[in-house]
């Protein structure tokens, strides 16, 4: 089963399958008590969790029947039989040593196994797009996949959050699980001045004017900005004008503020949920300053594509920085992604878009993403740069779904933002990322982008794995920067 990130829906009807003949166990305590998130959201979580388990022993069964081609012993056995050359340059350093025999740790291991690989790339005709450290990949790979953890605080959390979205039980994937998961943690930074300033602050009294006063310097301290930070903080004035509010329905009546002011760039913009169109070009530019987290998202997108069921195509525009064909090449390899580059240098960038699209309708590609440089000589020379390549997309592929996306690190909280936005204007930005919620206080900054910059969030980065980039979902941001309360 296929789960479509970008339009948060399994590709075969989740009802359906819950009633194929293999999930019938948990069909049957889904029958016998069907759960209502609302009078019980713990007896929901379980279901969803039983259910899970079902489908995850199922997988493990099937799993298990196919003899493998090559087990671990295989491995071992073809290292042993060549003796290593000196180590390549370009690869992680192994010291010169005797030939691996058996016993090795895995590591040693995947590092013959690389330099095996190396040995008869060599030999071989050069392919661009080979990967080039299979067992690297093969690693990273594992890494893609969630799997189901306990039956835990984390997972009630995060199956709370889905049944008040008006999930069915029989519906949540692992998927959606694992991510609220991974969400929840990388706001932890920001949650934690917030939630604690709040809380200590909240009594079992009704709300005050000081409680308020209070909440104002943590958004401002979590970065929200003055704009969003006054229009919360009158809204709830407004409120408290009109009747007592009590602690609990004040906390609901911030998250509902909080809410509207992130959805309200997304229902201007007419498109809830940002997804490739099927059955045309979509091309999504990635812009912003050097350093926020460009590539990185690229890649990140490029494995979310291909999991979700599109076909995907890399274009290498970044042809200021040496490193940057090799990096998005990296990224391509880990999810089989084909990627368009122009290794010499100096290079056109615009050049480079412009072959990525022609290879992309030749092979009737769902999404092509440019990466994009972050700095070059001078400002200047960067906007005419974007320009082009925003010239050239829209010469080219007139028909074609266009997305610029604004990269925004958030640990640059709102200074990032009034940097990024000198962007508006030559890449006619539609949208934002925000990437490295993780490890940073200013979380905020999200309130900041929709109500300052006016820019939908599309999608957010909270961690450096493959898996820590998902569409941005408002109810469960919010959820997520106020977990506890
Ligand atoms: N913790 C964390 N790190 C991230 C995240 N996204 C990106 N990074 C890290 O940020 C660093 C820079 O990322 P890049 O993707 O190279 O940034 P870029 O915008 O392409 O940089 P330039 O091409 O130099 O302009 C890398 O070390 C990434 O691993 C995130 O969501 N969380
Ligand atoms: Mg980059």
């Amino acid at each position: 089963m296929v789960y479509d990130w970008f339009n948060r829906q399994s590709e075969t009807a989740p009802i359906q399958s819950s009633e194929d003949s293999t999930d019938a166990s948990a069909q049957e305590s889904q029958e016998e008590t069907p759960a209502n998130a609302e009078d019980d959201p713990l007896e929901w979580a379980r279901q969803a969790y039983a259910r899970l388990k079902a489908q995850k022993e199922q997988a493990d069964a099937i799993a298990v029947e196919p003899v493998p081609e090559s087990s671990p012993e295989t491995v071992s056995d073809s290292q042993s039989e060549s003796a290593p050359e000196p180590e390549p340059a370009e690869l992680e350093p192994v010291e010169a040593k005797p030939a691996p025999v058996a016993g090795l740790s895995l590591l040693e291991q995947a590092a013959a196994q690389r330099q095996e690989r190396q040995q008869q790339l060599e030999q071989e005709p050069e392919v661009v797009s080979q990967p080039i450290a299979d067992a690297t990949v093969e690693a990273d790979r594992e890494q893609e996949e969630p799997s189901l953890g306990e039956f835990d605080d984390t997972f009630t959390w995060s199956a709370e959050v889905l049944a008040a979205q008006g999930r069915d039980a029989g519906q949540v994937t692992l998927e959606e699980i694992d991510w609220l998961g991974r969400l929840r943690q990388g706001l932890e930074k920001t949650r934690q001045g917030f939630v604690t300033g709040l809380l200590q602050n909240l009594g079992d009294d009704p709300l005050t004017p000081e409680v308020l006063d209070d909440l104002e310097s943590l958004l401002l301290r979590a970065d929200a900005g003055v704009k969003a930070t006054d229009q919360v903080l009158d809204a709830l004035r407004q409120r408290m004008n009109e009747e007592v509010v009590d602690p609990s329905e004040g906390i609901q009546f911030l998250k509902e503020q909080l809410r509207d002011l992130l959805e309200a760039p997304i229902k201007s913009s007419g498109v809830d949920l940002l997804a490739p169109q099927r059955g045309q070009l979509n091309v999504w530019l990635m812009v912003g300053v050097n350093g926020v987290g460009k590539t990185t998202t690229l890649g990140k997108l490029a494995n979310l594509a291909v999991r979700s069921g599109y076909s995907a195509m890399i274009a290498a525009a970044d042809t200021f920085r040496a490193a940057a064909v090799q990096q998005v090449q990296v990224w391509g390899d880990r999810s089989d992604v084909p990627v368009v580059a122009n290794p010499s240098a100096n290079a056109d960038p615009a050049a480079v878009v412009f072959d990525a699209i022609g290879a992309a309708r030749s092979k009737g590609t769902d999404l092509v993403l440019v990466d994009t440089a972050g700095r070059l000589q001078t400002k200047h020379n960067l906007m005419e740069e974007l320009n082009k390549i925003r010239r050239v997309v829209d010469r080219l592929a007139p028909d074609a779904t266009v997305e610029s996306l604004l990269v925004l690190d958030a640990s640059q909280g709102q200074n990032g933002l009034k940097q990024a936005m000198a962007f508006a204007r030559a890449a006619g930005l539609t949208g934002v990322v925000i990437t490295k919620l993780d490890g940073t206080a200013r979380g905020g900054v999200a309130l900041a982008v929709a109500s300052e910059a006016g820019l939908p969030i599309r999608f957010i980065g909270a961690g450096e794995g493959i898996r820590d980039l998902r569409p941005f979902n408002s109810f469960e941001f919010v959820e997520a920067l106020l977990a506890g309360r």
